[in-house]
């Protein structure tokens, strides 16, 4: 008798996140401008730890402890800060070895958001042939939670979680409940070819267009730069390489 696969889900928006009972489940935290693709970055970049905090003043605290800080508000790196949330800020040798506190609008908040679940991850394109390999290998069930903006609908955490999806489909099946996953594939199949043109017009690129950093834009949309899966443990990430 063949065995029942796991399945496969995506939820659009924080928003919608308490519909899931996600108790047996992977959360795949998505927050591909910037939040998930600084942290996988910071782990490529060897660091130890990091806590992902949802105030600056918590951020701040931990630097007393001997952590780096980082914290962003409105796509900035807030003032006093080690980090904003730019990968290239990630790419140092400074932080090998170094446990960090990272505080952002709708990452950080996303991750607290999912802790109920079995076993909590990030993900960005940074990652995603080592994640999607590493869940294959899990063979837990998997919801992928679009981090989005202030709990609305963002097109490149959307567009993430059709690329994880379809890595995953052949061992893992869809819910009766599939549309958010079916429309997360058709918009990544759109997008595929040129992913930050088909994000022209989107609100958080032309944010961080406004601010000047397109380069963490291009970055941020580059697939497989990185081999880390970062796995929540006790409120704080680490590599799986570490675990
Ligand atoms: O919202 C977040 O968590 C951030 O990733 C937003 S920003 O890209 O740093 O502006």
């Amino acid at each position: 008798m063949a065995t029942a696969k796991p399945v496969v889900e995506v939820c659009l928006t924080p928003a919608l996140f308490y519909q899931y009972d996600v108790s047996q489940s992977i959360v795949v935290v998505i927050d591909i401008l910037r939040a998930t693709s600084s942290i996988c970055v910071a782990f490529q970049y060897g660091a130890h730890s990091i806590v992902p905090v949802t105030t600056t003043e918590e951020s701040l605290a931990y630097r007393e402890k001997g952590f780096l800080v980082g914290a962003e508000r409105q796509g900035s790196m807030v003032e006093g800060f080690d980090f904003g949330n730019s990968p290239f800020s990630y790419m140092d040798d400074k932080i090998r070895g170094r446990d960090i506190a990272l505080t952002t609008t709708n990452g950080t908040r996303a991750m607290h958001l999912a802790r109920s679940a079995a076993m909590v991850v990030a993900g960005s394109f940074l990652n995603l042939q080592t994640l999607a390999d590493w869940l294959i290998k899990q063979n837990q069930n998997v919801l992928c939670l679009c981090a989005g903006w202030k709990d609305t609908f963002n097109l490149e955490d959307a567009i993430f979680a059709g690329a994880l999806a379809e890595k995953l489909l052949p061992h893992f099946e869809l819910t009766p409940h599939r549309d958010s996953a079916l429309a997360a594939m058709r918009l990544y199949n759109i997008a595929r070819n040129d992913m930050y043109e088909f994000l022209a017009q989107s609100s958080h690129r032309t944010r961080l267009e406004r601010l000047k950093v397109d380069e963490d834009v291009i970055y941020c949309l580059t697939p497989d730069q990185t081999q880390v899966v970062p796995v929540l443990r006790n409120g704080v990430l680490y590599n799986h390489r570490d675990l």
